[in-house]
């Protein structure tokens, strides 16, 4: 019997600095119950989808930063997401700034997604592990990237989850461009990856890329899942974000790297695909059958200390 799943890329559009928490759930509830009437059981939302993209800004003061993050996950105001996924049996992916507080009163920032079920309970957690940009204000661009300043690397790995009937993984953003982030989840087996992203249409210190931002988007998760033979989900924040403009074009990826599915606009949109995890084992079980063709004696400086 195939493992089928209707999958759903929930593309937001702009999220404004001032815009509260309270909309951006409101405007996810009304995508699931879209992405529900569409036939999914899980819907896949952006990076930081519950703020604006604030790593944009160079903020100062401390007090203004930490309002950008959650301390807790579910809270108060993401409750009703949770609440809706529980009603309507949808599990999600859903990208938030994380704030730990340490016993000692130190904190840690993170830059996270968590995997929901249809039962509205977390069965999965990922931290952010390629974080770009820079960590110190570079008043020359015309707006900021600060991630490696408000967020510091990953510590949970590349884990994978048992859930929606096969094996999830998950991934934020600028992992997207790494191959070690799908072969690390692909040599555990996983069917489907999900992440969000927001991606700037001009990246400041290399213009002359800017119009391969889209081509660049789709090659890194078309190639992600064709050389592992895992589906990609990938979710973008899209549109002009407070003078800032986003790449949209969020897809649903096939293991063989064809997309199956993708957003038109550059505003909220939900794209669904019926995604058939039994179509990874076409890529698994010939090309890229790890444990008939992998070499791995040749490849430990991939995983060789930096330093
Ligand atoms: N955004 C961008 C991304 O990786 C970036 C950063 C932009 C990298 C342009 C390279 C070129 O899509 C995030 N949030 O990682």
């Amino acid at each position: 019997m195939a493992r089928r799943i209707g999958v759903a890329a929930a593309q937001m559009g702009p999220i404004a600095r001032e815009e509260s928490r309270q909309s951006c759930v409101a405007r996810m509830c009304e995508m699931m119950r879209e992405a529900y009437a569409k036939g999914a059981q899980v819907v896949v939302f952006p990076e930081l989808a519950l703020t604006s993209f604030f790593p944009r800004w160079y903020l100062e003061d401390e007090a203004e930063l930490d309002a950008f993050y959650e301390t807790e996950m579910p809270n108060a105001a993401v409750r009703p997401l949770f609440e809706l996924a529980a009603e309507l049996g949808v599990g999600f992916y859903l990208g938030y700034a994380e704030l730990v507080r340490e016993p000692g009163g130190g904190k840690r920032r993170f830059n996270t997604s968590i995997l929901v079920d249809g039962k509205g309970g977390i069965v999965g957690k990922y931290r952010k592990v390629h974080l770009p940009g820079h960590a110190e204000h570079e008043p020359w661009r015309p707006f900021q990237h600060l991630e490696k300043a408000y967020f510091e690397p990953g510590d949970l790995g590349f884990p994978v989850f048992e859930a929606f009937g096969g094996r999830m993984g998950m991934c934020i953003c600028n992992d997207r461009r790494w191959p070690e982030t799908y072969r690390v989840m692909g040599l555990q087996g996983v069917d489907l990856v999900m992440l969000g992203y927001n991606t700037p249409t001009h990246n400041p210190p290399v213009p002359e890329h800017d119009h391969l931002m889209w081509f660049h988007n789709h090659l890194s998760m078309q190639a992600g899942a064709y050389q592992n033979g895992n589906w990609v989900v990938g979710v973008a924040k899209a549109g002009r974000e407070e003078g800032c403009d986003l790449i949209g074009q969020s897809v649903i990826v096939a293991p063989t790297g064809e997309i199956v599915a993708m957003a038109q606009g550059v505003d909220d949109e939900v794209v669904v695909a019926d995604c058939d995890l039994d179509r990874c084992d076409e890529i698994r079980r010939q090309i890229f059958d790890f444990a008939l063709h992998r070499q791995p004696q040749h490849y430990g400086l991939i995983a060789a200390p930096k330093e």
